[in-house]
């Protein structure tokens, strides 16, 4: 790979100016805060606190007191972090910005495009090889604007990103769903589509909705098989997959404290199956104790210095419900294992009652395979936990009764647990031990046995199961425990017995225990790690280049700024019905994860996997070659392409929280290429609907939900009077059925969240358009 030299330790400068800005933001915390304690008339919560001292210029003044789930905040990120899937587009999307250096810290890190199949050597050996072009247009770019580089095999973006960067009181953004890992850390750290990194990256600020606050009171402590996980599936059936939209999610109360650092970024992460704008802990020991054990020992101090402005206020602690929009409690004590799924984070039970539900839909009883790992769950903790399980097993001479596949979080935990032996010992075991990436969690997984259509289950502790997830197969039912379940049943192989409680054999397991942190430390690793070039001269001297034949890269034109007019008799391409997640609307998988820098190309996935309302089923795919390789094209993809030329676009209808899951922008630009002009749904997820708004697609809610069944597929929608768009004020929209039955069109009412700066991305065709309009 790169020619330039990688780190094998800390890399100095780097390291010092990060203490510089973490002390320097630290030191204004008291008088900014009480500034604002004084405006508000009223004390702060753990998550106000981190948003509001990140205001942008004189926003505190502006903006306090806000309106919560109405109002936008303008925030000056500390960071931002790109994984190589997403980072293409949001890098193609900075180079339109004309910039020559990125304004704040920036990373990108190499873990989505390496495909597991035989294991880590062989695996990024193979993804180096494979994905070579783009990974050397993402290590040239990094170079050229100052951004940090992780290479590939280097490590999962989130666990890096907390083990490196993460610090308590810090705002970061990244490109991907799951950056609020590092609210484990303590940081509030949000997924966002790659235009808000791209903007962020060249000097403007972020704008997010002020999102309303959920304070989630944990009492007790983990007992037994309960661990981290747990917590956040139990939330998540609570709260379900919509229930986190614009909402941030606080965890306190003595149970927060007992859950060591890296579980809590467990839950964080996995706050995004919520829906949630992030998740966080407040700053506590466990903290401390994960940076001292990272080589950030002078955060640690200097954070205890600072910990009261870390925290909730002691008057937030002692009534909740008066600073909370919601307050949920759970005693950890009474927690039992969870499993949830298939299909949904949130269809959630616990463990015990799982055999009577497959009994009842008779799923497959047997598990095909068994998977440990992914950016949720990976840490040392994790590991040595499913160590303890396997320790018992060869005791009593049990064996894997599943294939086993396993990924480390990072080659910091790699290189642990290969000086501490979990790693000998479960290869012996008979485990895989796949690359430090992300592998079958995106559905990179060439998995020899099973056959597409075939029925099977496997069970993961990944945080996503939408249908075809991890293989492509949509007759997979992915299921979702904690690490220390996904052994047990691995052991077992049975989804009919809870191993918790039952013997395996004559043996009954032990609820596994671990230390939070390794007991001789870390292996502190930087391997892979390319630091920012901070010289201009050695910075200019680097080409970034994309051929003009590449078909896996291709740079951007900006899109047409919108002509004014009103959007007359437009087709609706399909109406979708039900889940219709990004999986849905941009499926990843190794048919498109090649073309995620080659918006022409995989445009062609458009809605590949999304349920037509009026078939029940996905559009059926049509074979035909894209940027070289033959690929199950979507029908709405050319539809659209129709469409466009012969009414000028097109409109999309979907069902409740449209767009939920990935951060992945292609899920909006490709109907953007496309001619979508507006997406029209029930409801949105919450980083979906900015991608659209920030590609010029406008996207709109039915007044009643009801309305939705009014419209089908193929009727013409007009959406009128768009020159007096404003914030707040309804959409006018005419529907003529299909068919042309030759009476007056349906008229319905559209509600909005585009606010004015929002509804000016809409007139310049692009928020980067605006944005390079108004620089
Ligand atoms: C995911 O978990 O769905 C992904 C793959 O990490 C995505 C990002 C992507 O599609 O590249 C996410 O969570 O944002
Ligand atoms: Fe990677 Fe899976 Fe985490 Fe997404 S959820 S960042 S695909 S490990």
């Amino acid at each position: 790979m790169p020619a330039t030299p990688s780190m094998t330790t800390t890399p100095d400068a780097e390291a010092s100016r990060m203490m510089d800005n973490i002390r320097a933001h630290y030191e204004q915390l008291p008088a900014k805060l009480a500034a604002i304690r004084a405006k508000l008339g009223r004390p702060l919560t753990n998550a106000e606190k981190i948003l509001f001292s990140h205001f942008a210029t004189n926003q505190a003044e502006q903006v306090l007191p806000v309106t919560r789930g109405v109002d936008s905040l303008v925030l000056q990120p500390d960071r931002v972090a790109m994984q190589d899937a997403t980072a293409q587009m949001a890098i193609l999307q900075f180079i339109q910005s004309g910039r020559k250096t990125v304004a704040v810290p920036s990373t990108v890190h190499c873990d989505h495009l390496i495909r597991a199949q035989s294991g880590a050597a062989e695996d990024t050996e193979r993804a180096i090889n494979e994905n070579r072009e783009v990974y050397e247009f993402l290590r040239t770019a990094a170079a050229r604007y100052g951004m940090g580089f992780w290479k590939p095999g280097s490590g999962i973006i989130h666990q890096v990103v907390l083990e490196k960067y993460a610090f308590p009181g810090g705002l970061m953004i990244g490109t991907d769903s799951h950056t609020p890992n590092a609210g484990g850390l303590g940081m509030a750290a949000c997924g966002v589509g790659g235009a808000d990194a791209a903007e962020v990256m060249s000097g403007l600020q972020w704008t997010v909705r002020a999102p309303k606050l959920v304070g989630v009171h944990l009492k007790g402590s983990l007992k037994g098989w309960a661990s981290p996980k747990d917590v956040i599936l139990w939330l998540c059936g609570k709260l379900t997959t919509k229930g986190g939209t614009n909402k941030i999610i606080e965890y306190f109360g003595a149970g927060a404290e007992s859950i060591s650092c890296t579980g809590k970024a467990t839950i964080t992460n996995m706050g995004a199956e919520l829906g949630a704008t992030t998740s966080v802990f407040a700053f506590d020991a466990t903290m401390a104790a994960y940076l001292r054990a990272t080589e950030r020992g002078e955060i640690a101090d200097l954070a205890e210095k600072y910990a009261e402005h870390l925290r909730p206020d002691p008057e937030v602690l002692a009534a909740p419900e008066n600073f909370y929009d919601e307050v949920v409690e759970l005693d950890l004590d009474t927690l039992a294992p969870y499993i949830v799924g298939p299909h949904s984070p949130d269809r959630a039970r616990p463990l015990a009652a799982l055999a009577k539900e497959v009994e009842d839909n008779q799923w497959p009883t047997t598990l095909s395979a068994a998977l440990i790992g992914s950016c949720t769950n990976s840490s040392y903790e994790d590991i040595e936990r499913v160590a303890n399980i396997a320790r018992q097993a060869n005791a009593k001479g049990l064996t894997l009764k599943t294939p086993l596949l396993i990924t480390p979080g990072s080659d910091q935990v790699y290189q642990t647990m290969k000086r501490d032996g979990q790693l000998q010992l479960l290869e012996n075991w008979g485990a895989t031990v796949l690359s430090n990436a992300c592998g079958p969690c995106i559905g990179n997984w060439d998995r020899g046995d099973i056959q597409p259509g075939q029925s099977n289950a496997i069970v993961t502790s990944f945080n996503r199961n939408f249908p075809k997830r991890n293989d492509g197969n949509p007759d997979t039912l992915a299921f979702i425990a904690s690490p220390d379940v996904v052994i047990a049943l691995a052991l077992s192989g049975d989804l009919m017995r809870d191993p918790t409680t039952q013997p395996i054999g004559e043996t009954l397991l032990e609820a596994p225990s671990a230390p939070a942190l390794p007991p001789k430390g870390f292996s502190i690793s930087w391997q892979g790690y390319i630091p920012p070039l901070t010289s201009e001269s050695e910075r200019e001297h680097v080409s970034v280049s994309v051929s003009a034949e590449s078909k896996r890269l291709e740079l951007l034109a900006p899109f047409a700024p919108w002509n004014g007019e009103d959007y007359i008799n437009l087709p609706v391409l399909v109406k979708t019905q039900g889940q219709t997640t990004t999986d849905h609307i941009s499926p990843a998988g190794k048919d498109w994860l090649p073309l995620r820098g080659h918006l022409n190309g995989i445009s062609h996935n458009m809605l590949l996997a999304a349920i037509d309302a009026d078939t029940g089923k996905p559009g059926d795919p049509v074979t035909m070659p894209v940027c070289g390789v033959t690929r199950p094209v979507s029908p709405w993809a050319l539809k659209a392409k129709e469409y466009a030329q012969s009414y000028g676009g097109c409109v999309i209808v979907g069902d409740e929280n449209y767009g939920e899951g990935s951060s992945r922008e292609h899920a909006a630009m490709s109907p953007r290429l496309l001619g979508v002009k507006a997406v029209i749904t029930r409801s949105f997820a919450r980083i979906h609907e900015t991608n659209l708004k920030k590609q010029g697609i406008l996207p709109l809610t039915f007044q009643q939900a009801s309305d939705y069944d009014k419209i089908r597929k193929g009727d013409l929608i007009s959406l009128r009077d768009l020159k007096f768009l404003a914030p707040g004020s309804p959409v006018r929209l005419e529907v003529t059925p299909a068919g042309g039955s030759g009476g007056e069109p349906i008229v319905l009412s559209l509600n909005h969240s585009l606010n004015a700066e929002q509804i000016e991305w809409f007139k310049a065709g692009t928020a980067l358009n605006y944005a390079a309009k108004s620089s």
